[in-house]
């Protein structure tokens, strides 16, 4: 009845932004991703039996220490109860989850979350879902957490049925394939003001530019499909900058406007297209948030990282590299 897992975060390449079924967490768009390390979230679970009666609120949840409250314990109590409908006889549940970076980067902490909390506490149940189920079940946790139970480049599935059967994220490539690395640049400390399912769904609900990008998004994941198959960086960078940039543009479009940015996300930006101007292979992404992930190749690393740590307003830089399957540990 006990069990724990790990997985590691991910960043999106195509980015998945704006809802089709906010009930069933069912994206609007397909959204390809990039699962990093080493950091990662480790999270225990364990059940007692007997049931419970709907509603209460008797699972006891820690998180990065502390006893959880709030949204995200409500969270979290509700993706066990989704669990607990699947096998009725599960009673309350104690989790543990512990982060390894900090919460508030900007690291995508509820994908790595709620993949680690999906396959652990499934496992604690001694429920053996597929891959594909247990994808499932993690975005109905996070939309982005069904990509992080892979490894490697992985590809999230609008699908088309209104149960959400299939919408749900696959590898595409594995974490050899392309041995890429990664440095966030942190532009501010503290958690951001707008939460990325509120801010998508303002985006959803009041911009004019929501339609134009959903249409664009299939040829995005093409294109930035093909680009991984062959490994080609420029290709690589440029769908992924307009992916990136088409998404704020829609989310600056809602009333009121979803402003992730700072200074200094615009000064990273400009750095980077000049770095690879200058031959450096690099690029920018930036999810809901203030922070800039920059993609380069190992042996750019050290280059791309000093230079952004000369920017006025980067307070910190974390590297990391290509992250593999979330897993169950001992
Ligand atoms: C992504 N983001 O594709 C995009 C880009 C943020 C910007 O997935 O509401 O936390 O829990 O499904 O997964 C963040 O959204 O949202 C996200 P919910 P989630 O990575």
């Amino acid at each position: 009845m006990k069990a724990t897992a790990i997985a590691h975060p991910n960043i999106a390449l195509v980015k998945y932004w704006g809802k089709r079924d906010a009930e069933l967490n069912l994206p609007a768009t397909g959204s390809l991703s990039w699962t990093f390390g080493p950091m990662r979230t480790r999270t225990f679970v364990e059940w007692t039996s007997g049931g419970v009666d709907a509603g209460t609120s008797a699972d006891r949840i820690r998180f990065d220490g502390e006893v959880a409250t709030g949204r995200d314990a409500a969270r979290i109590a509700r993706f066990l109860d989704m669990v607990r409908s699947r096998r009725p006889e599960l009673g309350a549940a104690t989790v543990v989850t512990d982060n390894d970076f900090p919460t508030a980067a900007g690291l995508a902490s509820s994908a790595a979350g709620f993949a680690a909390l999906a396959l652990a506490a499934t496992s604690a149940a001694g429920l053996n879902l597929e891959p594909h189920e247990l994808s499932v079940l993690a975005r109905r946790g996070s939309g982005s957490a069904a990509r992080s139970l892979s490894g490697g480049f992985v590809r999230m599935h609008r699908g088309e049925n209104p149960d959400g059967s299939d919408a749900y994220a696959e590898q595409i490539f594995g974490a050899d394939h392309w041995p890429l690395r990664m440095l966030v640049a942190l532009t501010t400390t503290g958690r951001k003001a707008v939460s990325s399912t509120v801010g998508m769904n303002r985006t959803v609900d009041t911009s004019p530019y929501f339609d134009a990008w959903t249409r664009e998004v299939p040829l995005q994941l093409e294109a930035a499909t093909r680009a991984i198959e062959a490994r080609d960086f420029e290709a690589v960078a440029a769908v992924a900058e307009h992916s990136a940039c088409a998404m704020h543009a829609s989310a600056l479009a809602a009333r009121p406007a979803v402003i992730y940015w700072k200074p200094a996300t615009l000064a990273v930006m400009h750095l980077v297209t000049e770095l690879r101007a200058a031959g450096t292979p690099a690029f920018f992404t930036i999810d809901a948030g203030p922070h800039v992930k920059v993609i380069t190749a190992p042996d750019a690393a050290e280059l791309v990282e000093s230079a952004l740590r000369d920017i006025d307003g980067v307070v910190d830089v974390i590297p990391a590299g290509p992250g593999g399957d979330a897993q169950l540990v001992t």
